[in-house]
C-alpha cells in the first residue's frame, strides 16, 4: 500500500522556536528535537532574554550548521515572535513551518506524528484536548483556563478544534502563504486561536493530533494576567462580529423566504 507520505512528500522543515528566558531548556530541547526528527532544521527566535538564552542558542548554532538564531530587539511577545520567523522560513524556501516551545512542554519526540499528519493536510495542529490527548503536571488553574478558552472559542466563533490555543503545530508553507499573516493578532493565545482561525476560514484543511503536554520543570511561565485579558478581549470582539454578521445574512435573506412562503 501506498503511504500517504510517499504521495505528498512533506519537503524542507524547519521548527521554529520562540525563546524568552530559557537558557536552561533551550540546549535540551534542541538536542531532544535534532534527535527526534533529524532532517529538520531549528530556527530559535529570541526576544533579547536578560538571562543569555541569545547566547547559549549561538553556541548551539556555531555547533551545527541545522540550527540557526533569530535575534529580536526586545521581547514584544510570542506572536510577534512567530510573525519573524515565518517571513524568514517562508523566504527561504521551507515547505513546513513547525511551532514548538523551548520549555519541554511540547515534546519533539511527538513531531513526526504531527508531521505525518500534515500528508492529508495543510494545518496539523497538537492537541490536548481531543481524544488520546493530555496534560501532565498542569496545575488546575491552567487546566481550567485552557479548558474554559478553547470552549469559549468554540461558542463565539464556532470554530470545529478542540485545542485552538496550542503551540505545537505545523504547516505547510503553501497553506501559510494564502494567509494575511500582518494581520494576525499578536498576542499571546490570540496569536494561536486568530492563527487556527483564519486556516479554518480560508478552506484549509486543518487536523488535530492527539499530544500529551508537559509542564516545565525548568524556567518560569510568561503566562500573564494581562496575556488572558487580552485574548478574552479580542475573542469576544470577534466572536461578537462574526455572530452579527451571521444575524445579518440572516435577516437580508428573509424576504426571500417570505415570498418563498407566501
Ligand atoms: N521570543 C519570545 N518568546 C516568548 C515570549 N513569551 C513567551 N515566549 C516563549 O514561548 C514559549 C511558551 O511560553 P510559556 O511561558 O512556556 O507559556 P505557557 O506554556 O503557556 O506557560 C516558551 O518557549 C517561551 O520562552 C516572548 O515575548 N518572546
Ligand atoms: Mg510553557
Amino acid at each position: 500500500m501506498t503511504q500517504p507520505q510517499a504521495r505528498h512528500p512533506i519537503g524542507k522543515t524547519v521548527v521554529l522556536i520562540p525563546t524568552y528566558n530559557e537558557r536552561e531548556n533551550i540546549s535540551l530541547i534542541v538536542a531532544r528535537l535534532r534527535e527526534a526528527v533529524p532532517a529538520a532544521d531549528v530556527l530559535v527566535l529570541d526576544d533579547s532574554s536578560p538571562d543569555g538564552t541569545g547566547e547559549v542558542a549561538d553556541q548551539l548554532a556555531a555547533a551545527d550548521a541545522q540550527v540557526r538564531v533569530l535575534h529580536r530587539e526586545r521581547k514584544e511577545g510570542l506572536g510577534a515572535a512567530y510573525l519573524a520567523g515565518f517571513a524568514w522560513a517562508l523566504e527561504q524556501g521551507y515547505d513546513v513551518l513547525v511551532e514548538m516551545d523551548a520549555d519541554g512542554s511540547h515534546q519533539p519526540e511527538q513531531l513526526p506524528a504531527i508531521l505525518a499528519a500534515l500528508a492529508d493536510a495543510d494545518v496539523a495542529l497538537g492537541s490536548r484536548w481531543v481524544p488520546g490527548g493530555s496534560v501532565v503536571n498542569w496545575p488546575l488553574h491552567r487546566k481550567a483556563l485552557s479548558v474554559g478558552g478553547n470552549r469559549y472559542v468554540r461558542v463565539l466563533l464556532g470554530m470545529p478544534i478542540g485545542d485552538a490555543t496550542g503551540g505545537f503545530r505545523a504547516f505547510r508553507a503553501s497553506a501559510l502563504r494564502t494567509l494575511d499573516l500582518q494581520a494576525v493578532a499578536s498576542q499571546g493565545y490570540c496569536f494561536q486561536v486568530d492563527l487556527a482561525w483564519r486556516a479554518i476560514r480560508a478552506g484549509l484543511r486543518v487536523v488535530e493530533v492527539p499530544i500529551t503536554f508537559v509542564e516545565r520543570t525548568i524556567g518560569d511561565s510568561k503566562m500573564s494576567q494581562d496575556i488572558v485579558n487580552e485574548s478574552l478581549r479580542k475573542i469576544t470582539l470577534w466572536g461578537a462580529r462574526y455572530r452579527l454578521g451571521q444575524v445579518r445574512s440572516l435577516v437580508r435573506r428573509e424576504p426571500r423566504w417570505h415570498r418563498i412562503k407566501g
